[in-house]
């Protein structure tokens, strides 16, 4: 199957802990496969099967850890 990264720019990770948040909030949404996560700069990169989940759902995972989506990394 087909896969596609979805790179989002997330501000307020400050430390492991916070990269671990969102890492596995990610992680366990359906068709996620891996989960990368830069705490110095904020980008995540989510790869997940194509069409399995849209930004918009990942904004919403990573809102709902306590962490703002501040945009995308190209
Ligand atoms: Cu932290």
């Amino acid at each position: 199957m087909a896969t596609e990264h979805h790179k989002l720019k997330v501000s307020g990770m400050s430390c492991e802990h916070c990269r671990c948040r969102v890492q596995r909030a990610l992680e366990a949404l359906p068709g996620v496969s891996s989960v990368e996560v830069e705490l110095s700069t904020g980008a995540v990169d989510v790869e997940a099967n194509e069409g399995a989940v849209t930004r918009e759902q990942l904004v919403a995972e990573v809102g709902k850890a306590g962490y703002p989506v501040t945009g995308d990394v190209s």
